[in-house]
């Protein structure tokens, strides 16, 4: 028997992240919250309030400074007296290692005046061990370009955590051929025509067929 059966499989994929913002400047030159956890898919939002701020990773030996491994820079985001700017900066956390950043505004000498934060950080390495080492530094370095997340327009978000949820579609189709016996249950719709195998055997006296075994193969089957 010569069996070809066409799978076709329709996947919905529900992923969602949630939004931690951090305002950065609301309040002088801080980022609030300055220490946060966040989850692997978590999205780091970075609102930016007046004056002319911005965020970039930094190491934890060398306050104000980049790190020359992956990171972030969301570029300065000029933002009038007293608002919140609309654009918003987004950051996809991608790994559960400490994180450390600031700003490299030097009109003011915000990250020497210890405009810093965390992520994940590990005890001993937090928002005050990196401060104290920021007092320290002479200038702050910002990279050239915007880098490692994307500016966003955010015009009215909620002030806690949000969830944002996204949909995909797959579509997987397969194809099988070959000979063989089919068995198990196959599930499916259609209107091929079942086929039916007999068996006869050995039985009653006088009974010339004894047992019919069908095995209904499968929505398309081919003989
Ligand atoms: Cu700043």
């Amino acid at each position: 028997m010569f069996t070809n059966i066409l799978l076709a499989a329709s996947l919905a994929i529900q992923a969602s992240a949630t939004i931690k913002p951090i305002s950065v400047g609301r309040d002088g030159l801080t980022f609030d919250p300055s220490s946060t956890t966040a989850a692997i898919g978590d999205i780091i939002e970075f609102r930016f309030w007046a004056r002319n701020h911005s965020v970039v990773s930094g190491h934890f030996t060398q306050a104000c400074v980049p790190t020359s491994r992956g990171g972030f820079f969301s570029g300065f985001v000029p933002t009038a007296p007293g608002a919140r700017n609309d654009t918003v900066f987004r950051v996809t956390i991608n790994n559960t290692e400490p994180i450390v950043f600031y700003c490299p505004q030097n009109t003011g000498s915000h990250c020497k005046n210890g405009m810093v934060g965390t992520i994940n950080a590990v005890t001993g390495r937090g928002v005050d061990y990196y401060k104290s080492l920021a007092a320290n530094a002479s200038m702050a370095v910002s990279p050239s370009n915007v880098f490692g997340g994307v500016l966003v327009l955010n015009p009215a978000p909620p002030n806690s955590s949000t969830t944002l949820t996204s949909t995909s579609t797959a579509t997987t189709t397969s194809t099988f051929a070959g000979t063989g016996t089919t068995t198990g249950t196959t599930t499916g719709s259609g209107t091929a025509p079942p086929t039916t195998t007999a068996t006869a055997g050995a039985g009653a006296k006088g009974a010339s067929f004894v047992g019919v075994v069908g095995v209904v193969v499968a929505a398309l089957v081919m003989a």
